[in-house]
């Protein structure tokens, strides 16, 4: 039944962000998935016996590329695969899998929050028994093997029924098919205070959650509506389909139309949220009132004690370095550590498992905690629903004492799509020589306080990250360039901006920032170089 199958290297499987991420057409080439794999398990060494979780956001080629790594991973000698039932789980859930089995990693079929089909994306996220994404050290070993393998392994056997719970054998192999729901639903029962949560809706509190056709959709009916008594009818798209009906499962004012529209019609439920394809991103709306991810964390991170799981204490939070300084006002004020990181979460892994931090999150809609070691969507939202049961304010009486106390960052991110790479290269190239000498400029009212790459050094195992250039300005104004590493073709480049307010917490975003837009726009030549006069996307 083993079948070696020889094969030619491709060049172009190196990770990003976060995991392998390419259009579908591309991933669909014969032998593409199955290099990738092979290369993943020749990198691992020794995977004889081992035991790994697997599952999926249900996108387009999820059941195909399931049934290759099934097989193979028999082929390879693994003792044991996990399987969430139908190939589902949630990036989220199948963490904590891989930390409650103790097994020696997972896999997540999945492009996240990049739009799925055959027209879309598909990616395939690998984490190691740390519960998160390989760190770059694993990742760039895994890609040299993707230039030089030579053949793969795999068993030549009919697709495995992955429909029923309970375990098979294939070959030596274990596999055991289990409810992608239930482990993660304990979880947070033991986190959050479900009773006080459901109090609230009993009281006659009103959400609206947008499953955005993806892999959440389970798990929020269960949670929400089935074990906290939101109403029937309050989490919508609840299907994971494989092309998300044509939704880009991306939770923000851009994506999720839909939400934002029902959350700032006159009759808006008290309560919004929406998560991406594979359930690690949230977004959070009151009535007529959006929360940026930014803000969330920093909120999250004041409200820590109203949380049975952290009332006694947490260890400190972490950001990513575009994410705007909110969180870094709440860290001084509680007086806990606090640390900022290259994007990608899989640079919280370290400070989580040394008990550096508890909290973490990104500006890109993600946040989360050291229960896993990937961000959380469901986490985030029940968070929200704890301090609103807790305290009885609205998301907008939350949101606004919050800026009382401590100034609010206006903040929002640019991206620039589809820009050829040489063009976007050389844009970040020629910007990073010229940084030294923008300190001092003025441009209209913002003068350059300094102006250099973003370097993280890692407390734990001493690597050292380069990743985007930072402006300061004087006045504690920040732009941040980066390129995006998740995109299927072409390159992105995203600028984060953001300005501190003290005293006026009402105004445009859009209108307080524009004096730097313009600024950024005119330091990294962005017109002239990519005829973009505007950012395609605005967050
Ligand atoms: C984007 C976000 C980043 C996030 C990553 C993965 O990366 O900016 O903050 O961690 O997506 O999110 P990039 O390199 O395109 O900026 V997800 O939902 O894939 O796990
Ligand atoms: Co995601």
């Amino acid at each position: 039944m083993l079948k070696i199958v020889s094969t030619t290297p491709y060049t172009d499987q190196k990770m990003g962000t976060a995991g392998l991420r390419r259009k579908s057409k591309v991933v669909v080439q014969p032998n593409y998935v199955e290099n990738f794999l092979q290369s993943i398990f020749n990198t691992i060494g020794n995977v004889k016996g081992q035991t790994y979780i697997v599952g999926g956001d249900g996108r387009f080629y999820n059941d195909v590329a399931i049934q290759k790594l099934i097989k193979m991973a028999a082929a390879n000698g693994i003792g044991k695969l996990i399987i969430g039932q139908n190939g589902f789980l949630s990036t989220p859930a199948s963490s904590n899998l891989i930390l409650k089995n103790k097994t020696d990693g997972g896999f997540v079929l999945s492009a996240s929050h990049n739009p799925g089909g055959p027209n879309g994306d598909f990616g395939i996220k690998y984490a190691t028994a740390s519960g998160g994404q390989a760190p770059s050290s694993v990742s760039d070993a895994i890609y040299k093997n993707t230039l030089s393998i030579k053949e793969y392994k795999i068993m030549d056997v009919p697709d495995i029924d992955l429909s029923k719970l309970g375990t098979q054998k294939l070959g030596d192999m274990t596999i055991e098919i289990i409810d992608p729901v239930k482990d993660y639903v304990e979880m947070m029962e033991g986190i959050f205070d479900f009773a006080a949560i459901k109090k609230l809706f009993e009281s006659g509190f009103t959400m609206r959650y947008d499953a955005m056709n993806a892999v959440t959709g389970p798990y929020a009916i269960r949670i929400f509506e089935e074990i906290l008594g939101a109403k029937k009818g309050s989490v919508v798209n609840f299907r994971p389909l494989p092309d998300f009906g044509g939704l880009h499962p991306d939770p923000n004012l851009v994506y999720a139309k839909d939400l934002v529209a029902t959350m700032y019609a006159d009759n808006a439920p008290d309560f919004g949220a929406a998560n991406d394809g594979d359930g690690d991103r949230n977004m959070i709306l009151g009535k007529k009132f959006f929360v940026t991810p930014s803000d969330s964390l920093a909120v999250l991170t004041d409200n820590y004690q109203l949380i049975p799981a952290y009332k006694n204490g947490i260890y400190g939070v972490a950001k990513s370095a575009a994410t705007s300084t909110a969180v870094c006002r709440v860290a001084e004020a509680h007086n806990l550590p606090f640390y900022s990181v290259p994007t990608g979460w899989k640079y919280f892994v370290n400070l989580m498992d040394s008990k550096r931090i508890t909290f973490c999150g990104e500006e890109s809609f993600g946040t989360g905690s050291s229960h896993i070691r990937e961000k959380d969507g469901i986490w985030a939202v029940l968070f929200w629903l704890n301090i609103i049961a807790a305290t009885g304010k609205s998301v907008e009486e939350i949101t606004m004492e919050h800026w009382k106390k401590y100034g609010r960052s206006y903040y929002m991110r640019f991206d620039f799509e589809g820009i050829s790479t040489e063009v976007a290269d050389k844009l970040m190239a020629d910007l990073e020589q010229k940084l030294p000498s923008l300190a001092g400029k003025t441009y209209g009212a913002h003068t350059v306080k300094v102006a250099a790459p973003f370097v993280y050094n890692d407390p734990v195992d001493g690597s050292s990250t380069k990743n985007g250039l930072v402006i300061d300005f004087t006045q504690g104004e920040k732009i941040t360039f980066r390129l995006s590493g998740t995109g299927s073709s072409g390159a992105t480049l995203r600028v984060y901006i953001e300005r501190l307010e003290n005293h006026k917490f009402k105004e445009d975003p859009k209108q307080m920032l524009a004096g730097l837009f313009d600024a950024a726009m005119e330091i990294a030549e962005i017109e002239n170089r990519t005829g973009k006069h505007q950012a395609d996307v605005n967050t």
